[in-house]
Order: C-alpha cells, then sequence, then structure tokens
C-alpha cells in the first residue's frame, strides 16, 4: 500500500485528490499537507501544517511517516503570477525543488502538475502535439516548462519516478480555483444557478482545453499507478477531454437554464494568456502510453456541475 504526502493539499486539486487518494489506499495512508490549517482534511486522516518552502519541513513529515510518494500541488496560477512574477517564480519553483530533492534523499516518487499554460503563442494552436515549440509568455508557464525539464533531470540523473500531466482548465465543484485564466468556466456555473447571469472576462471565442475534475483526479492516479517501462515520456503528458469558449460553454448552460445572460468585461491580462494558449492538445501518448481516456464531456458535466451546485446554494440558504 502506497504512504502518500500531498503538498499543498488545500487547494482546487488538493481539497478534492486527498478525499479520492484516501478512498483508494486507506485514510491513514494519506497525510493531507498545506501552509494553512485545513480542519475539513484532517477529519477522515492525518494533515500537519508545512511550509512548502521549509525543505525541513518537508523532508521530517516524509521521514516521520514513511512516505514513499509525494503529489506537489502548491502552485500560483497564471493570472495571479502576472501580478507578482517574483513571487509566482518563488512559491511554484521553491515548492518544486524541494519536492524534488525530498524525493531524492527519501526514495519517493513524485507527481507536480503542468499545465496548458507550458505551452505559447508559438507552439500549434490546434491539436497541439506532445512534443513541440514551449516558449510560454507568463511566468507560471515559464515555471511549468522549467519544472517538466527538472523532473525529467531528476528521473534521468537520480532516478527519481517523476511524472506529470499537463492539466487543462480543472472544473470542479468542491473548492473555487483561485487566480487562473480558466476560472470562468467555473464562476458561471456558480452564477447562472446563483443570479442567472455572468460577466465573463475571457473572450467569447477564446477555445481552452477543460477537465471535469473527476477525470483529473482519476488521471493522477492512473499516471502514478501506471507501469513504468511503458513510460516513454514523464514530464509532462499532455490530457484532453473538451474544448470550448465562452460562448459554447454559455450555449450548453442555456439548454437547461433558458434565462441565463452573459456579457463580458474583458481583462486585457486574462485575454492575453488565453489566446496565447493551445485550443486543443493532442493527447495521444497519454493514451497509448498509459491508456488515458476521458469520461466527461461538456454536456454530462454541465448537468452535473448544475444540480450539484444549485444543491449547495440551496443547502447555505436553509
Ligand atoms: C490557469 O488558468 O492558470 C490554470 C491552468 C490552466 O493551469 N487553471
Amino acid at each position: 500500500m502506497k504512504k502518500i504526502l500531498i503538498v499543498g493539499a488545500g487547494g482546487q486539486i488538493g481539497s478534492e485528490l486527498t478525499r479520492y487518494l484516501r478512498n483508494i489506499y486507506g485514510n491513514s495512508n494519506v497525510l493531507a499537507t498545506d501552509v494553512r490549517e485545513c480542519r475539513d482534511l484532517g477529519e477522515d486522516g492525518p494533515f500537519e501544517v508545512i511550509d512548502a518552502l521549509n525543505a525541513t519541513q518537508l523532508a521530517s513529515a516524509v521521514a516521520r511517516n514513511n512516505i514513499d510518494t509525494i503529489f506537489n500541488l502548491v502552485a500560483l496560477l497564471s493570472a495571479v503570477g502576472e501580478r507578482n512574477p517574483q513571487m509566482a517564480w518563488g512559491v511554484n519553483m521553491g515548492a518544486l525543488i524541494n519536492s524534488l530533492e525530498v524525493a531524492r534523499q527519501h526514495h519517493c516518487a513524485l507527481f507536480t502538475p503542468s499545465s496548458i499554460g507550458a505551452f505559447g503563442p508559438t507552439s500549434p494552436k490546434d491539436h497541439t502535439p506532445q512534443d513541440t515549440i514551449m516558449q510560454p509568455t507568463t511566468i507560471y508557464g515559464i515555471c511549468k516548462v522549467t519544472g517538466e525539464l527538472l523532473g525529467n533531470y531528476y528521473n534521468l540523473k537520480y532516478g527519481v519516478d517523476t511524472r506529470s500531466v499537463r492539466f487543462p482548465g480543472i472544473i470542479s465543484n468542491v473548492t473555487l480555483p483561485g487566480g487562473g485564466t480558466t476560472d470562468y468556466a467555473v464562476e458561471i456555473y456558480y452564477e447562472a444557478i446563483k443570479s442567472r447571469k455572468y460577466t465573463c472576462a475571457v473572450p467569447s471565442d477564446v477555445y481552452m482545453d477543460m477537465i471535469y475534475m473527476p477525470d483529473a483526479l482519476r488521471a493522477c492516479v492512473e499516471l502514478m499507478e501506471a507501469d513504468p517501462h511503458k513510460l516513454i515520456h514523464r514530464n509532462s503528458f499532455n490530457i484532453a477531454s473538451m474544448s470550448f469558449t465562452p460562448e459554447i460553454i454559455a450555449d450548453a448552460i442555456r439548454r437547461r437554464i433558458p434565462d441565463f445572460q452573459m456579457d463580458y468585461y474583458i481583462d486585457p491580462v486574462k485575454r492575453e494568456i488565453a489566446e496565447s494558449w493551445p485550443n486543443s492538445l493532442d493527447d495521444t501518448c497519454a493514451r497509448e502510453e498509459w491508456n488515458w481516456k476521458p469520461e466527461w464531456d461538456l454536456e454530462r458535466m454541465t448537468d452535473d456541475m448544475l444540480r450539484v451546485i444549485a444543491e449547495k446554494v440551496a443547502a447555505e440558504k436553509e
């Protein structure tokens, strides 16, 4: 049985991945950690406050708990990163290098997400290949490309079992994302339920890849369980499930909530980032090397998001 430590467990992915992994590997085998106290993550399993930028703290938790697998989920996302690039570099790279070093010293496998943000305006726009030009124009993307290269370096030089996927925008109904360019695709569902209208910061016709959280969680586990001999790539796999524009997701909502309205107040930073990212990724390598296959599309996801958020909002009112 794996003994897992999650770094940055209080964020959008971590809060759901912790429970997902505990269901598979057992509550006591998944230690959630975050720089802030997260009471709910301590309810059904172990939780510790750990600053990922403090390598000694991280190494001590790994040693004390006989950890063999680390999920490093610490990230300042794309839009917020542009507001403070130096801090984004410090946090994103600091957490990564500490995770890599602790994984090397304590013989752990390491999962670190990369992103569609690792691509830039010079990458092919449609069906962006696994191996292609990567010249991102955001500090977030620069951290992701550097992280991918470092992950491969630690694997080649030290034999650390590093693995990663390039996540699309993740859509979920548990914890809100913060500071990303794709956040609109989560906010729109909440606003559709709460006020029947939404003001979108991303231009109406910009395509970006998105993924529903259940597929994202399954991808993490399936990649970490994959036979290493079949992995030609490691850091990092393109994965894809759906690609749409703000108008397409708004239409999907309108088919279920006919009076839903959307207008636009474009954020120039988000526009530039969104326009620099691919329209859609080619995930053939993930499909071939570890059998990646998405299960959710826009229609099914929209039904599920609206149902769950409507229940949440109704419960809040009670
Ligand atoms: C962001 O928008 O910054 C993230 C991402 C696609 O990596 N959601």
